[in-house]
């Protein structure tokens, strides 16, 4: 890779963070943020849907039903893929490119898993979807934090907040996506790291952090 001037540069790592709901996604890509900063990476965090103008707006029709309907389940999955497509090719490579390191809190594991897994779509489709959106830009490293549906719940209500559509679905669908995730992590097990989340935030950022420190070797 070269940069503007012709001089080699060295590509950026991403990271996503994936999982069933309240399992401490956003709090680690957080954390992990801040650890490589203080560790001198120049770093991006994005998060999906969302993370563009574009994505933003998808977020809004996807989560809250901003079109006044709620879309199909065909349409949902090509929401996430147009949002991701977006995020990819204007913030993901461009950030990359410059040797910055991406965390980026759900990416397109999540269509497989919760349009896949979840919805009952075909996961080879899903996977060709995501192929399509994401232009080649795969992870280095995926974190799957993972805990029981229950566990998961019963954190975000202590959080407090409305729960948005998909989060409303049976608690079967979301014992589909979890198992889902785990079938995913066995399939790619290159890239996928199976964080379990059931123990204090500090022990669960620790084991993050070694992980990561493995990738950038
Ligand atoms: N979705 C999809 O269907 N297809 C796709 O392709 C994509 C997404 C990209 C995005 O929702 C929804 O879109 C999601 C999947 C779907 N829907 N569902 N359902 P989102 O972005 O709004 O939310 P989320 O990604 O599902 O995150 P979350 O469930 O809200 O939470 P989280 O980020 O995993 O956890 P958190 O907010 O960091 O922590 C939750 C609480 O637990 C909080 O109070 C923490 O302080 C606490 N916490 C965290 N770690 C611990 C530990 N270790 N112990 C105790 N308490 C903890």
């Amino acid at each position: 890779m070269t940069n503007d001037k012709g001089r080699m540069t060295a590509r950026g790592k991403f990271i996503t963070f994936e999982g069933p709901e309240g399992g401490g996604k956003t709090t680690h890509a957080r954390r992990l943020v801040e650890q490589l900063q203080a560790a001198g990476r120049q770093v991006l965090y994005t998060r999906e849907p969302g993370g563009t103008p574009t994505g933003e707006a998808i977020r809004d029709i996807l989560q809250h039903d901003k079109a006044g309907e709620a879309p199909c389940s065909e349409t949902e999955v090509l929401l996430f893929a147009a949002s991701r497509a977006q995020l990819v090719r204007h913030v993901i490579i461009p950030a990359l490119e410059r040797g910055a390191w991406v965390v980026c809190d759900r990416f397109a594991d999540s269509t497989t898993a919760y349009q896949g897994y979840g919805r009952g779509f075909p996961v080879e489709q899903m996977i060709a979807i995501n192929e399509f959106a994401i232009n080649g830009a795969q992870p280095d490293l995926t974190l799957l934090l993972d805990l029981p549906v229950s566990d998961g719940f019963a954190r975000l209500q202590q959080r407090g907040g409305q729960k948005d559509r998909i989060e409303r679905e049976a608690l079967e669908f979301h014992e589909r996506v979890r198992a889902g995730y785990l079938a995913m992590a066995q399939r790619w097990p290159e890239r996928f790291r199976v964080v379990d989340v059931r123990r204090p935030v500090e022990e669960v950022t620790a084991e993050i952090w070694n992980l990561v420190e493995r990738v950038s070797r």
